[in-house]
């Protein structure tokens, strides 16, 4: 047997043990090792049955992603996993498969083709293939409708959300559900099925026969909606739906030919590619990774506004007891108030339980005053985006705040070693930056300041996981990560608005590409009037004599701050419903004639370079500053902050896609239009284009940690 798959014996039950930490994975060794064990134990007289269980906190979580890579790139043949499961189901011994952890992809695969399958009560089961873009290639399409029917099957492979044990049992995926000890669970019911005929779910068609045909169409209209753009979920649905008008093998061939187009597809090296970058994200080169957090017990919030709210709800649902402060009743009832109806609707939902709730609730503590702030392990300040009164705040909190406890700001773009400047603990001052709705967006930004300890972002790492957030690490650049590079994308938006695209094309040129919103719809949701007093704040930052948007400001002032004020780029009625609006488009034909801009068509495409080259050439700028740690870094930012779409990668994936050398060459021409203070290409960007490297590749190119302020 190989060290991956081991098998021991409990009297005459075969026990074969899956060790591949952390998750199992079926890494080259251990199909081979299953399969060694089932033979071996096949052909053992002593023994009468067979257990297949996984070591450590999972049975298998799928086939080795990291492979993946190789067989696309021809290195290596795509092997099979067919052939093992057809020695496991048509073993003469029966195998109970025994589920605790993840089953997924291959995993369930592999348990599928076992003749039983027994799961621990917390135990999920999932064919999460789609968010790889791919589908299951071991018969999972096959197997599945056969066992939990043909609607089921179709849901879990087209949509790849997991199931628990529960829905797993009374689905008919599991045959029982083993409280406490897993194993002796197990082995218990081999006992009961030794020497009985062993089911192969190959030959159990009962769930097949008949299948409703508008199962399918249903779900592609579903998979159009919420997986816009995406081929995968369509391939899934094609493969199941297979099994339900082919043999068991016919429908084995189809799935791996489907299975193999999906695999070799663009989208699917971007999804993998935003798999594997949303791991590395909390790996900071210079901060050990068993550098000790510091514990966080209790939590205090300053601001129970949008911003507030939100994030007191994070510390409490990750268990954390928070404090609240606000500095009026009024304000403070309001904050609360919304806080409730988030939690209402999340139990309305059946998101939440009631108890859930209330619990949750129970560890909020609203007050005006910084009673208790001295307890505090950490300090979250999330008041008005003003540096004046961020440091009043600090130096009083700094006052209170016992030693060691952490002070963060909810900071959006102001210099974070200013703010610390006003505190005798610059080395706990980080920037924990959220995005609104805070309890809802996955993302959080990491700021660092020149002095912030290592300690303190292991803490902020540890706690974004605590939070089921993503963190990730930026350096203390105005805007940080994703709001710096948001800049030049919104600029770009708004100059092809004044050089004669409209307010819908642009928008819909955005949103056709991919993106959750377009930019000028975005700007009306956020509000027109917060881009507005930045742009005012920093006014003196601006270079003269270089090309500003003239439309948002001039909406602004004239107090049409978008959805809020039914008026902005478009039109908004009391549900929120857009529309073109005409006085717009003739201010911006005024604004732009004032400024003797020539108006042209403009098509969708130089809509979306002109965007999206922006937002890659000023990623490019802040990766070669060290603003941010690796250009998937930049990815997992815009894919969990922005909106941008998973199926692409990220916008630095997404330029590696479509090749530097071009995106460099397009950003030339823009620059020799519009002027080198607008475009001129990053130096991290020419130097790898001209080398024909991509940002992944400088990616795994050792460097030092995310700098300070540049
Ligand atoms: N392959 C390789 N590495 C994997 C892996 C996998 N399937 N799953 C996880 N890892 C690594 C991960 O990169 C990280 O590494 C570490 O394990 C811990 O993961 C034939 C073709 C199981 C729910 O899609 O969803 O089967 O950063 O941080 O939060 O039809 O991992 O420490 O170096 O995510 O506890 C289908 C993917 C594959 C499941 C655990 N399976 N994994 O979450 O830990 S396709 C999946 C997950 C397939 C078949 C097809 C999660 C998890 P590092 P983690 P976690």
């Amino acid at each position: 047997m190989s060290d991956l798959v081991s098998c021991t014996h409990q009297g005459d039950v075969a026990v074969i043990t899956i060790n591949n930490p952390p998750v199992n994975a079926l890494s080259p060794g251990v199909p081979e090792g299953i399969r060694d064990g089932i033979a071996a134990a096949a052909a053992d007289p002593a023994v009468r049955a067979i257990v297949v269980i996984g070591g450590g906190r999972t049975f298998i979580a799928g086939a080795d992603i990291r492979e993946f890579g190789k067989v696309v790139s021809g290195e290596k043949p795509r092997g099979s996993l067919l052939p093992l499961l057809l020695e496991i189901e048509n073993c003469a011994k029966p195998v109970v498969m025994a589920i605790h952890g993840t089953a997924f992809g291959g995993g369930l695969e592999v348990a599928m083709a076992g003749h039983y399958r027994v799961i621990a009560p917390n135990a999920q089961v999932g064919q999460p293939e789609v968010k790889l873009g791919i589908i299951p290639g071991a018969a999972g399409t096959q197997r599945l409708p056969r066992l939990a029917g043909v609607a089921k099957a179709v849901e879990m492979c087209a949509f790849g959300e997991p199931i628990r044990a529960a829905d797993a049992v009374a689905s008919g995926i599991a045959d029982r559900a083993i409280e406490g000890d897993l194993l002796a669970g197990a082995v218990a019911f081999a006992h009961e099925v030794a020497g009985k005929p062993a089911p192969k779910t190959r030959e159990r068609n009962e769930k097949l026969a008949g299948a409703d045909p508008a199962i399918f169409d249903r779900a592609r209209q579903q998979a159009k909606k919420t997986r816009r753009g995406q081929t995968a979920p369509l391939a899934a649905i094609d493969a199941v739906e297979a099994a339900t008008k082919l043999s068991f093998d016919e429908g084995c061939e189809r799935e791996a030919g489907i299975f193999t187009g999906c695999l070799h597809s663009t989208q699917s090296r971007a999804l993998i590619h935003a798999f594997f970058a949303e791991r590395a994200v909390s790996k900071i080169p210079d901060v050990p990774a068993d550098t000790a957090p510091i514990e966080i017990g209790r939590a205090a919030v300053i601001g129970a506004g949008t911003m507030g709210g939100g994030i007191t709800m994070n510390y409490t649902n990750a268990g954390i007891p928070v404090i609240v402060k606000e500095t009026t009743q009024e304000a403070l009832d309001r904050g609360m108030a919304i806080i409730r109806k988030n939690y209402a609707n999340s139990v309305k939902k059946g998101k939440l339980s009631q108890a859930a709730m209330d619990e949750r609730l129970a560890r909020i503590t609203p007050q005006l005053t910084y009673d208790g702030f001295d307890q505090a392990d950490i300090i979250a300040e999330a008041v008005f985006e003003n540096m004046a009164l961020k440091k009043t705040v600090f130096a009083e909190i700094d006052k209170i705040a016992k030693p060691g406890c952490i002070l963060a700001s909810n900071t959006s773009y102001l210099d974070i070693d200013e703010i610390a400047s006003v505190t005798g603990r610059p080395e706990l001052v980080v920037g924990h930056h959220y995005f609104s709705p805070a309890n809802v967006m996955r993302l959080l930004e990491i700021v660092r300041g020149k002095a912030t300890s290592k300690a303190v972002l292991a803490t902020s790492m540890a706690l974004a996981k605590r939070m089921s957030k993503v963190g990730v690490l930026a350096g203390n650049s105005r805007g940080f990560i994703g709001n710096r590079m948001l800049g030049p994308y919104l600029r770009e938006a708004q100059f092809v608005v004044e050089e004669g695209a409209s307010v819908e094309d642009v928008n819909a040129a955005l949103y056709d590409f991919g993106m959750a919103m377009g930019p000028l719809a975005m700007g009306d949701l956020a509000g027109l009037d917060v881009g507005w007093r930045a742009r005012k704040e920093f006014k003196h930052l601006e270079k003269p004599g270089v090309r500003q948007p003239l439309v948002a400001d001039r909406l602004a002032e004239m107090g049409h701050f978008g959805q809020k004020t039914g008026r902005g780029w478009s039109l908004y009625d009391e549900n929120r419903n857009q529309s073109p609006s005409p006085e717009t488009a003739a201010l911006i034909e005024q604004l732009a004639r004032e400024a003797g801009i020539e108006r042209r068509a403009v098509t969708h495409e130089e809509i979306v370079e002109r965007c999206i080259y922006a937002l890659v050439n000023e990623g490019a700028h802040l990766l070669g500053e060290g603003v941010a740690l690796r250009a998937s870094d930049i990815d997992v930012v815009y894919l969990n902050g922005y909106g941008f779409p998973a199926w692409r990668g990220g916008p630095m994936c997404y330029a590696d896609s479509v090749g530097l050398k071009t995106v460099l060459a397009r950003i030339e021409e823009f620059q020799a239009k519009h002027g080198p203070d607008l475009w001129a290409p990053a130096p991290l960007l020419r130097q790898l284009a001209e080398r024909g490297q991509t940002f992944t590749e400088f990616d795994t190119e050792p460097r030092a940690s995310a700098s300070g302020r540049p």
